[in-house]
């Protein structure tokens, strides 16, 4: 009995896209009060994580799709304001003024389906960041900038690529936010 080829392996994680208009105006909002030494994720690359599943063998990818696609959660708008630091991954992230409940559900629905399916997920509590520096020597210079708002309407499934200048998150498949159905009156 021949053991079954072992499928290719992709670097996965679920997330939200920012659009192109989005992401320019994140780079531009946040360049001056960057400083000191660091890799700044360039702006196509910047997004936020929902889940991350590390390397998934590509034939689990139709079930990862139809997992993302029972999902129904409303659209909702993050305001893109704290600046801040993370020391241990030297990280300088751009993250929400709150977590929407919508946003919270959809991390929750995704990771309760995920490990459900057999994909163990990160155990941190979900702490929704779009990472702006990686390898940052300090922090950045001010706490908060003027809000960006995201109008949020759909998440994706990302594959991180490592390319010979750095890595690239492309989306293979996205996802609908859904409004939620109107209550039907009982009169
Ligand atoms: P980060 O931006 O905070 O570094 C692709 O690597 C994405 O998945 C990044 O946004 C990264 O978060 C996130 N991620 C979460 N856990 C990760 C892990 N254990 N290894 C690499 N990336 C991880």
């Amino acid at each position: 009995m021949s053991a079954r080829p072992a499928g290719r392996r992709r670097r996965l994680f679920f997330g939200l896209p920012l659009d192109a208009s989005l992401q320019a105006a994140v780079g531009t909002a946040v360049r001056p009060h960057v400083r000191g030494r660091g890799r700044r994720v360039p702006p196509e690359n910047l997004h936020l994580t929902l889940a991350f599943l590390g390397a998934v063998a590509e034939d689990r990818i139709p079930q990862l799709a139809a997992l993302a696609a029972g999902i129904a959660v409303a659209p909702f708008t993050l305001e893109l304001t704290r600046l801040g630091y993370w020391a241990r991954p030297r990280v300088i992230w751009l993250a929400p003024a709150s977590v929407p409940p919508a946003l919270a559900e959809l991390a929750a629905a995704l990771r309760e389906r995920l490990e459900g399916a057999g994909f163990p997920c990160d155990a941190r509590p979900f702490a929704p960041h779009v990472t702006l520096v990686r390898k940052a020597g300090r922090g950045p210079a001010v706490e908060a900038i003027p809000p960006l708002s995201w109008p949020v309407d759909r998440f994706c499934l990302f594959e991180s690529r490592t390319e010979p200048d750095g890595a690239r998150y492309v989306p293979l498949a996205c996802w609908p936010l859904t409004p939620a159905r109107e209550e039907e009156g009982d009169d």
